[in-house]
């Protein structure tokens, strides 16, 4: 164990507490993220495991009533110009179903109820307080999980494909990931009302963060979801940027699968079960059905264009994430030039974007950096499918990586530069769980 590594971790998390709650990061981020949560609270339960159920408890507490568990929970302390888009802007309060408290009004990838088994899994191992600790907050959490992927599974699926709509790239938390230049160029900005970046302030080179044109179709997808009330039935009718998500899909099956271990263990309702289990598989079965042989990759579906969205990006992993039949030639590909084998890394994890894509930008977000929580979750699902020698390799190389860049949110995938912020919150958390 590498005790220097673990208490830099520590302090990152101690130093993003907001108390109940954890900044994604100091200055850039200085909310609740939804997914960030949840990795968060993986590294949270190896130092406590009440302060990691209370992680999952806070952003919980900004559900909305059809199930939706927002993208952003907002901090109200904090000044307005903290973070741009601000709860003014998303203008929530016109949708029926949000809570009493600032909000996004769009979503993220659900990787909650894994994070609540890997918190119940810390405690098993630990005995004592913590099991019951962590039953009564499965008491409380299981049925707002349970909400959230019901949501997912209705709302964001009005077609019962078993794939998720996405209605805004930051929904994917891959936001400017070349798998959505296409549909995003589709785009035809209206009458946006001005703003101003708050991001670009934060990082060193603005060049690190997406472009002025991508902000602008960014926003312009906010007006129109707000426009829209935050319905979901008037926006999957009329919203110009839908797209059927594979890697989000696949976590909602990882999480699905997560959930029914957690819901057998509670002594939940054998419907219940018998939901969960049918949501997994139809999932599974999708996200299979999106691989595609010549890239030897899942790929999204782009729905108003009606067209798979033919990009080599992390995302193409989605069948490893959901555990399907695709398994064997998508850990080979994982393994191929294209992505770990690329001979240029400077340590072999998986870059966002594959060198070999044509928009591959090593320096730019989603475009090329390697991202520490990706690598995790693909180690995860590596472990999960039994890959022992692949996770173990994945796992050395990414503690190489931030043991040497850092808590950074992303990374050059050459040179190894720390970009994005430091002190990434989730950058910190996996490392405790890598090191655990
Ligand atoms: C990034 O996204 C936000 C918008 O949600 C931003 O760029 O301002 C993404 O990396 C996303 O996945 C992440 O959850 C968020 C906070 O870390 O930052």
């Amino acid at each position: 164990m590498d005790e220097r590594l673990w208490s830099a971790a520590a302090a990152v998390l101690a130093g993003n507490d907001a108390g109940g709650w954890t900044r994604a990061a100091p200055r850039l981020y200085p909310h609740q993220w939804s997914w960030d949560s949840a990795f968060v609270a993986v590294g949270w339960a190896h130092l406590s495991v009440p302060r990691a159920l209370t992680e999952l408890r806070s952003l919980f507490a900004g559900q909305w009533a059809n199930g939706m568990v927002p993208h952003i929970v907002f901090d109200p302390a904090a000044a307005a110009e903290a973070y741009f888009p601000d709860p003014a802007r998303w203008g929530t309060r016109v949708a029926a179903a949000a809570p009493d408290r600032p909000t996004s009004g769009i979503c993220q990838p659900p990787v909650h109820a894994l994070a609540l088994a890997r918190i119940a899994a810390v405690a098993d191992a630990a005995g004592g307080a913590d099991v019951e600790r962590v039953e009564a907050a499965l008491a409380e959490l299981y049925p707002k999980v349970l909400a959230w992927h019901r949501y997912l599974a209705t709302e964001r699926d009005p077609q019962d494909s078993g794939l998720v709509s996405i209605y805004h790239p930051w929904e994917s938390g891959t936001d400017n990931s070349p798998r959505f230049d296409a549909a995003l160029a589709r785009v035809a900005v209206g009458d946006l009302p001005p703003y101003r970046r708050r991001d670009t302030g934060h990082v060193a080179d603005r060049a690190q963060r997406p472009s002025d044109a991508e902000y602008d179709r960014y926003l312009w997808l906010v007006e129109l979801l707000r426009r829209a009330g935050y319905d979901d039935g008037r926006i999957a009718a009329t919203h110009p940027f839908v797209v059927k998500d594979v890697l989000f899909s696949a976590i909602l099956v990882a999480a699905n699968d997560a959930l029914g271990r957690l819901a057998a263990r509670i002594g939940a309702p054998a419907a219940d079960r018998a939901l969960i289990a049918g949501w997994r598989d139809r999932g599974r079965a999708a996200v299979d059905a999106r691989y595609d042989p010549g890239l030897r990759l899942c790929l999204d579906l782009d729905v108003r264009a009606g067209s798979p969205v033919a990009v080599r990006s992390v995302a193409g992993f989605a069948g490893l994430v959901a555990g399907g039949d695709r398994l064997p030639e998508l850990v080979a590909e994982l393994a191929s030039p294209r992505f770990l084998g690329d001979d240029r890394l400077r340590w072999p994890v998986p870059p966002s974007t594959s060198p070999a894509d044509p928009a591959f930008a090593p320096r730019t977000y989603w475009r090329g950096p390697s991202w520490p929580v990706i690598s995790w979750l693909l180690w995860r699902s590596l472990v999960a499918a039994g890959r022992d020698g692949a996770a173990t390799a994945l796992r050395a190389a990414s503690l190489d990586q931030v043991g040497t860049a850092g808590f950074a949110e992303y990374v050059e995938p050459f040179t190894g530069e720390p970009l994005g912020s430091p002190n990434q919150s989730w950058t910190a958390a996996v490392t405790l769980d890598w090191l655990a």
